[in-house]
C-alpha cells in the first residue's frame, strides 16, 4: 500500500503540473478527495490491512491529504491571482475622455415658495406643526363649526376615502388637532398638502395651504392685522398695498379676505396702454388670503373658555403665492415635471 501512496503522489503532481485551469484544479478535487475519490477510497482500504501496520498508514495517508488539499488551494490562489492581473492590464482607463456628467437637482419652485413663507414667521416665533392628509370629519367640518348639512361645507368640494374619512380640505383641521392637546399661549403653522374636486388653470385637485394661528388671553383683531401686512411685505415687495375686506368662514368671526395690490400693474387697474389689467381684470387688487378671529364655537370643540382666550387663524393657498411671485398663469405647470419649466427657478 506503500508503493501505491507514492505513485498516487506522483500522479497527482504530474496532472496538478503547471498549466491546469480552475475547472481542472476542481475536477481534480473530485478525483483524488471526491465521495468516491482515490485518496477516500484508500482511507477505506485501511480496514483491510494489518492492526501494526495501520497507524503508520494512516498517517501517511493523512499527509498525502493534507499536501494535495494545500496543492488545490494555492494553485487556485495562483490562477485566481493570474487572472486578476490579467484584467488589470487589458482594462486600462483613457483618462483623456471627457467624464460623464452628474445633472444637478433643483428646488421646486412650490418648496422653495413654501420655505421662504415659513422662514418669516419662525422668525416671528410661530412654531410648525402638522397633521394627517386624511381626516376625519370631525376636525375637517364639525369641530371648526360646519356641523353636517351646513352649507359651508359646499365651499370645499370634498374627496372622500369612505363613509368617515376624506382627504383634508384644508389645513385648518391642524387648528383643532393642536389646540385639542395643548393650551395657550399659541404660535403656529401648519403648512402641507390639500385636497378638493377642482380641476382647472388656477384650480387643483391636490395644492398646498399654510395655516397659521394665534391664541393667547388678549389677541386682537390688530395683531392679526400686523402678522399679515409684515408677512405679506416680507414675500412681495415692502411698499406692497394691503387691504382687508368682510368675508364669511364658519370657523372665524368676524372673518375677513385679505387682497395685496396687483403686482402687474401696481394696483392701478389698467396698463401703460389704458387696457385693463389681465391679472388682477382691472381691480387693482389680488386675494390671497382668507382669515378672522378664532370663532368662539371652536374654542369650545377644543376646551377652552372663549370668554379667557382669544385668538386669530389664516390660510393662505401657496400655489396662488407661486404663482404671483413668478408670474405663473396655469397651476397646472407645477405638476407636470417639464423640466423646461422646473429648471427656471434657482
Ligand atoms: C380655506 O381653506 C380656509 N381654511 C382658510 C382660512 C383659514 C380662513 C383660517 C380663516 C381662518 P379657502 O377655501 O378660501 O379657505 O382657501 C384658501 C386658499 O386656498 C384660497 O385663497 C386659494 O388661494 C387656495 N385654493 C383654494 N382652492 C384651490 C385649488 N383648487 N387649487 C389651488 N389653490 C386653491
Amino acid at each position: 500500500m506503500r508503493e501505491s501512496l507514492d505513485t498516487l503522489r506522483n500522479e497527482f503532481l504530474d496532472r496538478i503540473g503547471d498549466g491546469a485551469s480552475e475547472q481542472e484544479v476542481e475536477r481534480l478535487r473530485v478525483e483524488f478527495l471526491g465521495r468516491k475519490g482515490k485518496l477516500t477510497l484508500m482511507f477505506r482500504g485501511l480496514k483491510e490491512v494489518s492492526p501494526e501496520e495501520r497507524p503508520g498508514l494512516g498517517e501517511a495517508l493523512n499527509d498525502l491529504r493534507r499536501f494535495v488539499e494545500e496543492k488545490l488551494e494555492s494553485r487556485l490562489r495562483e490562477l485566481r491571482q493570474r487572472e486578476k492581473e490579467r484584467s488589470l492590464k487589458a482594462e486600462t482607463v483613457d483618462i483623456t475622455l471627457p467624464g460623464s456628467r452628474w445633472e444637478r437637482g433643483r428646488v421646486h419652485p412650490l418648496t422653495l415658495v413654501m420655505d421662504e413663507i415659513t422662514d418669516v414667521f419662525l422668525a416671528m416665533g410661530f412654531e410648525i406643526a402638522r397633521g394627517p392628509d386624511i381626516e376625519d370629519d370631525y376636525h375637517n367640518f364639525e369641530a371648526l363649526n360646519m356641523p353636517p348639512d351646513h352649507p359651508a361645507r359646499d365651499m370645499q368640494d370634498t374627496l372622500f376615502v369612505s363613509e368617515a374619512r376624506l382627504l383634508r380640505t384644508h389645513t385648518s383641521p391642524v387648528q383643532i388637532r393642536v389646540m385639542e392637546t395643548r393650551k395657550p399661549p399659541l404660535q403656529v403653522i401648519a403648512p402641507g398638502a390639500v385636497y378638493r374636486h377642482d380641476d382647472d388653470a388656477t384650480h387643483s385637485p391636490m395644492f398646498h395651504q399654510v395655516e397659521g394661528f394665534m391664541v393667547d388671553s388678549q389677541i386682537a383683531f390688530s395683531d392679526l392685522k400686523g402678522v399679515l401686512t409684515h408677512f405679506l411685505r416680507q414675500i412681495f415687495r415692502p411698499e406692497t398695498g394691503v387691504r382687508f375686506r368682510p368675508s364669511f368662514f364658519p370657523f372665524t368671526e368676524p372673518s375677513a379676505e385679505i387682497d395685496i395690490q396687483c403686482l402687474l400693474c401696481d394696483g392701478k387697474g389698467m396698463t401703460q396702454e389704458r387696457q385693463a389689467c389681465r391679472v388682477c381684470k382691472g381691480t387693482g387688487w389680488l386675494e390671497i388670503l382668507g382669515a378672522g378671529m378664532i370663532d368662539p364655537e371652536v374654542f369650545r370643540f377644543v376646551g377652552y373658555d372663549p370668554d379667557r382666550v382669544s385668538g386669530f387663524a389664516f390660510g393662505m393657498g401657496v400655489e396662488r403665492i407661486a404663482m404671483l411671485k413668478y408670474g405663473i398663469e396655469d397651476i397646472r405647470l407645477f405638476f407636470q415635471n417639464d423640466l423646461r419649466f422646473l429648471r427656471q427657478f434657482a
